[in-house]
């Protein structure tokens, strides 16, 4: 059969998807295992494309299944619309919809335009989906998904269980060749998505991720992991596994393996302060393999905080964690959380504690019931609005207890004051040489430039969050 796999078009409220730009990955895993039976697969990035080309590519091709990938809360809308054109101009396609946010709330995707909602693993449902249609074989008895049952929907039963990731075949980059030289992180360009674990034993109240994995945590063999980097030509890869180094040991032998294989990298890793604290000797390991930059999700500075999110980690491992990234010379970017209920005492407490720490490249999520959170299930019903484009973690979709402009005048104080940090720790000339010297290196385009720095100026402003909600009102 032939399967074709559109990534939806750009379409958040403030672009954000823009800002770190990455490869459709879990496509390119479901279509590794579909070229494994034999199908033919087709990836088609209509953020890059465009929609007009993209889907004439997807007219040409023809294709017998269409995948869609809803991820993000935020991308509901669109993908749906897509749905609709796509049987509105390929009558003959069947659309399947899978991802982490159709998968942790499927009943939503109940739409004429979507025949299957996959959940969970689309390399576990995906090639029994399509084996079946080629065979004629009966969908109703193949787990993890929802199918249309007369004028119904019927559940098929929860999907299987999970095999260790060796057992897949590798990403298919292949099918997304064309595309490799548009996606970046940053200023940082081509970059490659990686994925060496999936899963996280932890349970955050705010965090999907534990539920859509069923609190499993699985790995890909060191050997595995080089083997995938050989395949990889980009300079710069962001690991997409949440707690980088969650098994110690192996994050040792994927070091070791790596710098044996003489590969070199700007790798871009997430992980949890306490790991660091444990076992900063990974950090000097991983630095070995090129350069290292590593996401921080701090969420809160006090251990109140952190208990209210079930983070269970310390406001001390924090500041620990970050002085040794520090003393090791690692770039980080810690990420707070914003507590709607939270009046201006609060909003100072973090900006003092970024001051104190120097920690510039701070961002700042509000905190949002995503659908399919433990955090969606207590607060359902506060929510102000279900207009899905606001759930992206900048916009305020639980009542704040500041009035609406204060609380804004104060989220983008925090962002101000992230500028003002780096400005003062780092110098806002060297800022602007270090950016000079890398436009004139080809490294960053002058138009990556200007997107980053125009966001940066965006987000200082409280206009820039508050519009939306007038615009939701109205
Ligand atoms: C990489 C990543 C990013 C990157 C890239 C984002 C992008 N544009 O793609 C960056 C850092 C930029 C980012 C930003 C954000 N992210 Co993010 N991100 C991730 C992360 C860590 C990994 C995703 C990934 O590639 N995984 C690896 C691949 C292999 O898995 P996968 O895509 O899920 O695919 C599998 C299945 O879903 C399924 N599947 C996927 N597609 C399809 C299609 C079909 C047809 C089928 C059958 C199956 C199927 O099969 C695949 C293989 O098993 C996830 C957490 C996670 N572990 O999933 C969060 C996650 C997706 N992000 C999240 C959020 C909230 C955000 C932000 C809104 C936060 C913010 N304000 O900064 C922004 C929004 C950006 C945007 N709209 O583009 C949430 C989404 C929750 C939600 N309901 O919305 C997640 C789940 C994290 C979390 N802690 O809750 N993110
Ligand atoms: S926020 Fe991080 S530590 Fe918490 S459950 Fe999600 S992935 Fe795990």
């Amino acid at each position: 059969m032939k399967v074709a796999f559109l990534k939806p078009p750009v379409g958040g409220i403030l672009g954000l998807e823009m800002l770190t730009f990455v490869e459709p990955l879990g496509p390119i895993c479901v279509a590794a295992c579909l070229e494994q039976d034999g199908h033919v697969c087709k990836v088609i990035d209509l953020r890059i494309d465009g929609e007009e080309k993209g889907i004439a590519d997807c007219v040409a091709f023809d294709p017998d299944v269409v995948g869609l990938q809803c991820n993000f809360t935020t991308e509901r809308n669109r993908t749906i619309r897509l749905a609709q054109r796509i049987k509105r101009e390929m009558p003959k396609a069947l659309v399947v919809i899978g991802g982490h946010d159709a998968s942790r709330d499927p009943d939503w995707f109940r739409d004429d335009a979507i025949d299957f909602i996959a959940m969970g693993d689309g390399e576990e449902v995906m090639p029994p989906l399509v084996n079946a249609l080629a065979d004629g074989g009966d969908i109703r008895k193949i787990p993890g998904l929802e199918v249309r049952d007369g004028s119904g929907w019927l559940f098929t039963g929860h999907a299987p269980a999970r095999p260790h990731l060796d057992m897949y075949p590798k990403p298919a980059r292949h099918l997304i060749a064309q595309y490799a030289d548009h996606y970046y992180i940053n200023f940082r360009k081509p970059l490659a998505l990686m994925e060496t674990a999936r899963g996280c034993p932890f349970k955050c109240n705010f965090c999907s991720v534990w539920k859509f994995h069923e609190s499993t945590f699985r790995e890909k063999s060191p050997a595995r992991v080089v083997e995938e980097l050989r395949d990889i030509t980009a300079p710069n890869i962001f690991i997409t596994d949440d707690i980088f180094w969650m098994n110690v040991k192996r994050g040792e032998a994927m070091a070791k393996e790596i710098k044996a294989a003489g590969i070199k990298k700007y790798f871009t890793v997430q992980t949890r302060t306490d790991i660091i604290c444990k076992f900063p000797h990974l950090i000097e390991m991983w630095k070995d393999c090129g350069n290292l930059a590593i996401f921080l999700g701090l969420e809160s500075v006090t251990d109140e905080g952190l208990k209210a999110v079930n983070k269970k980690n310390t406001a001390d491992n924090n500041v620990r964690a970050i002085n040794i990234l520090k003393d090791l010379g690692v770039g980080f970017t810690p990420n707070f959380i914003v507590d709607p209920a939270w009046d201006r005492d609060d909003f100072t407490r973090l900006r003092d504690w970024i001051e104190k720490m120097g920690a510039y490249n701070s961002g700042f999520s509000i905190l949002t019931p995503l659908p399919g959170t433990d955090l969606w299930d207590h607060d359902k019903k506060r929510v102000t609005t279900r207009r899905w484009e606001m759930y992206d973690i900048v916009h305020a979709v639980l009542p704040t207890k500041l009035p609406l402009d204060e609380f804004y005048e104060e989220y983008s104080r925090l962002w101000q004051h992230s500028l003002d940090v780096r400005y003062r720790n780092r110098g806002k000339m060297r800022t602007y040489v270090q950016l000079g010297a890398a436009v004139l290196a080809g490294k960053v385009s002058l138009k990556e430039l200007n997107r980053g720095l125009g966001m940066a100026r965006t987000f200082t402003k409280p206009q820039t969050f508050l519009r939306a909600h007038d615009s939701a009102s109205s």
